[in-house]
């Protein structure tokens, strides 16, 4: 049971199916000044702070802390190393079917090792919410590897591995039967630059064409970001160790005809003598037109190798399932579940159906 999100505006294990329930938010909005004024009590000797990331020494605090006790995989080998760059709240738009809301994008839920399981993560939630209620928003959208009340899909992590021989030194990957590390290496070597002809990194003024592009190919997903022209330079724009997004300039007539990009999120490899950070590119929005998908992928996966990343990694969500197993990505140990707060789906989706990737 869940004695928490029982209690809350989310899809129930217990309606699932129940197709009487209409489509859409399952609480309507109140007047602000109906919002609770005061912050929710924490236990005593506890504080609420408001972290102010503009300052180097807040934004180091949070980074520390999360970077000693955020997201681990199941065998407690790696832990998430997000960069300061990505410790930022930005309020996000997400169709669900026709209609465009406005929602928070929550990440980065953590409470120190030290004082888990205390029942601190549901007062941090509410808290959380009350806050974006002040913002007039009522709807949030956010992925876990737990399964909570209830996915509106669940996702299979995939893998492509870039430099083996450290993936299998550090645990990350295993020798497969009857295969040699000379082999494994074999099996996964990549050209040395991309081949498709107009294939270059983004650029600033490709923001319209490129926005362009996504609009086009995300409106054909049930559930799928909004992006903007401002979104699409936020979160696409090619920034260093953060994000990386290539595209394919026809020769002949200059039209942004596709579209590749992956965010960096290194792991933290725990207890090996021998390396202490794993390098992982993870697929974020891909688009296809004129180039195959395979081809145009294929070419990430080579310009990723060329970056020194030693793993690619993607969900099998939008069309990713047509390039996965013939560009040798293997299922992962690790799934992630997408939720939404406060808006009821009449049914789940496949995670083909789903156009959103969280960092
Ligand atoms: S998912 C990553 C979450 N973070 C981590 O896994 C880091 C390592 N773990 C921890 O820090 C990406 C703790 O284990 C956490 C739980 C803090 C996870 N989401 O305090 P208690 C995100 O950040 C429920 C939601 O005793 P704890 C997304 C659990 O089911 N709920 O546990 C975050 C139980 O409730 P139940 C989670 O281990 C989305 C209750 O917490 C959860 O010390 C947040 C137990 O609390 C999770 N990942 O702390 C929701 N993990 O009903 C946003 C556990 O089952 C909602 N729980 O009894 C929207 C808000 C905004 C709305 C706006 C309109
Ligand atoms: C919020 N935005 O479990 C996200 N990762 O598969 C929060 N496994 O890396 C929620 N256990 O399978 C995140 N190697 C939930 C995910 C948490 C992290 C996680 C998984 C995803 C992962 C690796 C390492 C496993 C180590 C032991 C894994 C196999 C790779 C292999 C490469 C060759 C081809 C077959 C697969």
């Amino acid at each position: 049971t869940h004695k928490f999100w029982e209690t809350q505006p989310v899809g129930q294990f217990k309606d699932i199916g129940d197709t009487s329930l209409p489509e859409g938010p399952i609480e309507l909005a109140t007047p602000l000044s109906e919002v609770k004024q005061e912050p929710y009590n924490l236990p005593s000797v506890y504080e609420w702070t408001t972290c102010d990331m503009a300052s180097d020494d807040i934004c180091s605090e949070v980074y520390n802390l999360l970077r000693n006790n955020y997201v681990e995989d199941d065998e407690n080998m790696f832990r998430f190393n997000y960069s300061k760059e990505f410790l930022s709240g930005v309020p996000a738009r997400i169709r669900v079917r026709d209609e465009v809301v406005k929602m928070a994008e929550i990440n980065f839920l953590c409470v120190h090792k030290k004082l888990r399981s205390k029942r601190l993560a549901p007062v941090m939630i509410k808290e959380v919410t009350r806050r974006v209620h002040l913002e007039n928003i009522w709807q949030a959208a956010y992925t876990a590897g737990v399964v909570l009340p209830t996915p509106i899909t669940t996702c299979q992590y995939w893998h492509r591995s870039l430099n083996p021989k450290k993936l299998i030194d550090v645990g990350f990957s295993r020798l497969g039967a009857r295969m040699t590390m000379s082999r494994t290496i074999k099996l996964y070597k990549l050209p040395e630059a991309p081949v498709t002809p107009g294939f270059r990194k983004m650029e600033l003024l490709d923001v319209p064409a490129v926005t362009r592009l996504l609009r086009n190919y995300l409106s054909q997903f049930g559930v799928a970001t909004d992006f903007d022209e401002n979104d699409v330079e936020h979160w696409l724009l090619p920034r260093e160790d953060v994000v990386d997004s290539y595209l394919v300039e026809s020769p002949e007539t200059h039209d942004v005809t596709d579209f590749c990009s992956f965010y960096t999120l290194p792991s933290t490899i725990l207890g090996n003598p021998n390396y202490t950070t794993l390098k992982a590119a993870y697929s974020y929005y891909n688009v296809a037109t004129q180039t195959s998908f395979l081809q145009l992928m294929n070419d990430a996966l080579i310009v990723s190798k060329q970056k020194g990343f030693d793993v690619f990694n993607a969900l099998d969500v939008m069309h990713n399932e047509s390039f996965l197993k013939e560009l040798k990505f293997g299922p992962g140990d690790g799934q992630l579940h997408y939720y939404l707060y406060n808006y009821r789906l009449r049914s789940a989706l496949k995670p083909s159906e789903l156009g959103l990737v969280l960092l």
